[in-house]
């Protein structure tokens, strides 16, 4: 039998939704089977929560900011993109409208990558196939 699916919401936090040329990346800390990977920053939604609530609840709890949401990088599976089972992600477009980023729970360090260069840092794998689609989608070449 197959666990049934977790959602995991994400952001792709950028600093200017018109036209994105940083993106946020977050290093984790914990657990440490993940930590000194990056990723989107985000977490699970709880037991009949709208996803975009718990989107902006686990922004403000992990970077302590402000959050609002863009357009959806939809993914392949029902909309969704896979992770290490159960989990599948959620990924949102979204910009800090209040506060500055910081590493509060479960990363250790936080790095605006400017445009070109959003590859540069060790991405968890599971975020690697999201983060192509997200060049693809939102940066002009
Ligand atoms: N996760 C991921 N990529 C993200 C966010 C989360 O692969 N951008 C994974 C890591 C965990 C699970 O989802 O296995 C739950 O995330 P968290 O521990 O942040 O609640």
């Amino acid at each position: 039998m197959t666990a049934a699916p977790v959602l995991v919401v994400a952001a792709a936090l950028v600093d200017d939704l018109a036209a994105p040329s940083a993106l946020l990346a977050a290093r984790r800390c914990t657990p440490a089977a993940l930590a000194g990977r990056w990723e989107f920053p985000g977490g699970k939604v709880e037991p009949g929560e709208p996803p975009r609530d718990a989107l902006r609840r686990e922004i403000r709890e992990e970077l302590g900011v402000e959050i609002r949401l863009g357009a959806e990088l939809v993914g392949p599976a029902e909309g969704a993109w896979p992770l290490a089972r159960p989990y599948v992600l959620r990924l949102w477009l979204a910009a800090v409208v209040g506060g500055t980023p910081r590493p509060l729970v479960e990363h250790d360090e936080l790095r605006w990558l400017p445009a070109g260069r959003w590859h540069d840092v060790p991405w968890l794998d599971a975020d690697l196939p999201i983060l192509t689609a997200l060049v693809g989608a939102v940066v002009p070449r």
